[in-house]
C-alpha cells in the first residue's frame, strides 16, 4: 500500500506517494488538500469552490 500526504486531516490524500517510512493516508483523492471541507465526500455547497472534487464548482446551484 502507498501513502499520500494528508496535509489538512480530512483523510483525503494529495500529490506525490511519500517514501517510507512516511505514512499518511492510502488514497490520492483529495483536490485540496489544504482545505478539510473539501474531499470525494463532501456535500457540495454554493460558495465558488468545488467541494466535493467532481471537477464541476457549484454544480447544484
Ligand atoms: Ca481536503
Ligand atoms: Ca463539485
Ligand atoms: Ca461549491
Amino acid at each position: 500500500m502507498e501513502y499520500y500526504t494528508d496535509a489538512d486531516g480530512d483523510g483525503y490524500g494529495a500529490g506525490d506517494v511519500l517514501p517510507p517510512p512516511a505514512v499518511g493516508v492510502h488514497n490520492n483523492l483529495d483536490c485540496d488538500d489544504t482545505n478539510p471541507e473539501v474531499h470525494p465526500y463532501a456535500v457540495e455547497v454554493e460558495n465558488g469552490i468545488d467541494d466535493n472534487c467532481d471537477g464541476i464548482t457549484d454544480e447544484l446551484f
